[in-house]
């Protein structure tokens, strides 16, 4: 678990639960709701991804990946949403989102490290993809790649400002659409993906859910997704951790807007 040893003293002398995050990242998102579901009290700490917050010094010394989410509790740093998660399981068990029973339990874990596993080559390239989105520009390339130690990332966004290609976006699309199909099926005769109760495998997916279906994610072929969507947006902790961040849009007006910019990126000159 990446407990980040940190000498900065702003952090270390930091007290109960400080969470740096962003509104619409799914990964914030999923942090969120843990601490919802879990009835805890946190600071919050809202990062600009927009005007790349998460890349000033300050933040580095938090993240040095300048990715959110990240918590501070107590003056303890954890960073990675998957590690965040199984922290707050670890230190505040009550709730708990992961069963007794060890079967369960690590099936919740395989759904966690899936999400995981699958953020930068499904999510986000889907999500980067469709919309022609780069959060980067062209002139800030050659300082983020000497403040950020992770290659991939700065592969990642390099590639984001050409554009992917419709394979990449197809492969990405392919990938979420067999894990939604595998959800599907867990899903049509039960509530919850694991167990009869909320779980961390609910908590992982549901953000993911949130954000491609707000993007225009085709969800027709999953309908028990979709009603277990529909459950989960009725939970109390919902609204706190997720509602209540999320642009004040309508649906379908961020969806032309994803698709206006998608059809303009694919009008430029390559
Ligand atoms: N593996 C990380 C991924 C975190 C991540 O990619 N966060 C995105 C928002 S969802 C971010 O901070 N993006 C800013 C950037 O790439 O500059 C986690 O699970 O926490």
């Amino acid at each position: 678990m990446p407990i980040l040893p940190s000498d900065n003293s702003d952090i270390a002398s930091l007290k109960g639960i400080h969470l740096y995050h962003a509104g619409i990242s799914n990964c914030s998102m999923r942090v969120r709701i843990a601490l919802e579901e879990k009835g805890l009290n946190w600071t919050s700490h809202e990062i600009d991804l927009g005007q790349q917050e998460n890349l000033k010094d300050w933040y580095l010394a938090i993240n040095p990946k300048g990715l959110v989410p990240a918590i501070v509790d107590d003056g303890v740093l954890v960073t990675e949403s998957a590690d965040i998660l199984y922290y707050l399981e670890e230190k505040f068990p009550e709730p708990p989102l992961l069963s007794s029973d060890p079967v369960r339990a690590d099936e919740a874990r395989e759904w966690l490290d899936l999400a995981a596993a699958l953020h930068m080559k499904a999510i986000k390239t889907w999500v980067y993809g469709s919309t022609g989105g780069a959060s980067k520009k062209r002139s800030d390339m050659k300082h983020y790649a000497e403040i950020q130690s992770d290659k991939s990332l700065v592969q990642f966004h390099e590639h984001s400002l050409d554009g992917f290609t419709d394979q990449e976006i197809e492969v990405a699309r392919k990938m979420l659409a067999d894990v939604f199909g595998r959800v599907e099926i867990r899903l049509k005769d039960h509530v919850f993906l694991v167990g009869d109760t909320q779980s961390l495998a609910d908590v992982a997916w549901l953000p993911q859910y949130v954000l491609l279906n707000m993007l225009g994610f085709d969800f027709r072929p999953f309908p028990s997704v979709v009603e277990w969507a529909k459950r989960q947006q009725q939970r109390q902790a919902y609204e706190k951790a997720v509602a209540s961040w999320m642009p004040k849009v309508p649906g379908w007006v961020m969806r032309l807007g994803v698709r206006l910019k998608r059809f303009y990126s694919k009008l430029k000159p390559a």
